[in-house]
């Protein structure tokens, strides 16, 4: 059996079967690859003459995703909500564009999804005249991304909690990471490997660390609200002609959650110039004038519903997200690389080097850091 979480070869053929599958409104031209994701499969479908991008086709990773129509019905919520907010849309968007991806239905029951055997497709909009970042590419697009962050929580600040499911339990709960990765590593006979050492002694050292966010939510000082789950530089989606940010993308991830771990994991993948692929991970550094770009950014749009408390757990929310994915990109080094798409062993023990260096950097402008959130109001 292939493991679903490593990419497969493509069988164009049977991908254009699946495609015809969905009411994309056109005979298709050209499908090909699509980004950087790791966890989903996902590929760019062309119709028509002007072979014009038009569809995003993705086989949803039921590893990961266990209930595959719960995260489709969540998304199906939020573009209804977010299509209502835009009739009268926040005047923060006068004389701008911004898109929500729509999800096309499949042909033969008009549901939003296909099954295959035992492989879940969808099929999304394709956001035209704009491209996703993997670093970020001037200064500028910082402001833009903040912006973007915002205008996504604000578009569904009044969107009732209840009204979306719990698609992936844990995510974002760092205790659970922590938890999880103490499970694996006692399953584990002693390595003598120096470089993991390092990064096992890097975790010991953060433990007090872990509950911040969780702690703060069972207290009822922040309170869980709808999230993207999964902001990062590249899953947003810039018109580089207008330098203006016009839709955020990928969003199975579209959930309960706090708006830390979102506020979190855009700065962590945003303000590290290097980005999170890096190959020399001892040059990895979180840029603070970048995060205040994107946190002025974020906040021109965030300010009318964020709290005291909210303000407060930024500068935590930054360390530990980045911190969290460190956690997780080692833990499933050590489990055997069974969660992330890896290109070779030895993959996400980088991957964790970049974001264990990261929170390193992160602590130590930590002064600079607060003075930055507390400027964002
Ligand atoms: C995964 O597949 P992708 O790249 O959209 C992960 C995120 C991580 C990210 C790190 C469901 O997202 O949480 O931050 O990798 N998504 C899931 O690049 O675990
Ligand atoms: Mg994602």
């Amino acid at each position: 059996m292939t493991d679903p979480a490593q990419p497969r070869g493509d069988d164009f053929p049977a991908l254009r079967a699946i495609a015809e599958r969905f009411e994309l409104g056109g005979p298709i031209s050209g499908i090909e690859p699509l980004g950087q994701g790791n966890v989903n499969d996902t590929y760019l479908v062309r119709l028509g003459d002007t072979a014009r991008p038009a569809a995003v086709l993705q086989r949803v990773n039921t590893q990961v995703f266990t209930r595959p129509e719960l995260v489709m019905g969540n998304l199906v919520t939020f573009s209804d909500h977010v299509a209502r907010r835009m009739r009268e849309p926040p005047r923060e968007l006068a004389g701008r564009r911004w898109e929500v991806p729509r999800v096309f239905p499949a042909r033969e029951d008009g549901r939003p999804w296909v099954w295959e055997g035992s492989n879940f497709w969808r099929a999304l909009g394709y956001v035209q005249g704009a491209q996703s970042l993997e670093r970020i590419g001037h200064s500028g697009h910082a402001r833009e991304i903040g912006f973007a962050l915002g205008m996504f929580h604000r578009l569904i600040s009044d969107l009732p909690v209840e009204h979306l499911a719990d698609t992936l339990e844990g995510f974002h709960i760092t205790p659970s990471y922590l938890r999880h990765f103490d499970q694996v590593l006692g399953q584990l006979s002693s390595h003598g490997d120096a470089e993991l050492d390092d990064c096992l002694a890097f975790v010991e050292q953060r433990r007090s660390l872990v509950p911040v966010l969780e702690q703060a939510k069972a207290s009822g000082e922040l309170r869980q609200r709808p999230i993207h789950g999964d902001p990062k530089i590249n899953n947003v989606m810039l018109d580089l002609q207008a330098d203006r940010a016009v839709a955020l993308v990928d969003l199975d991830t579209v959930k309960p959650g706090l708006v830390h771990y979102d506020i979190g994991d855009c700065l962590r993948s945003a303000c590290n110039p290097l980005g999170e692929e890096a190959d020399d991970w001892r040059a990895v550094h979180f840029d603070v004038g970048l995060c205040d770009l994107l946190l002025k950014g974020y906040g021109s749009v965030a300010s009318s519903f964020l709290t005291d408390a909210d303000y407060r757990h930024i500068p935590a929310a930054i360390r530990l997200i980045s911190f969290e994915l460190g956690l997780r990109f080692l833990t499933d080094h050590l489990a055997g690389d069974v969660y992330f798409k890896t290109r070779h062993r030895g993959h996400n023990l980088r991957r964790a080097r970049v974001q264990f260096k990261l929170t390193q950097s992160i602590e130590e402008q930590d002064a600079a850091i607060q003075a930055v959130v507390a400027a964002m109001r």
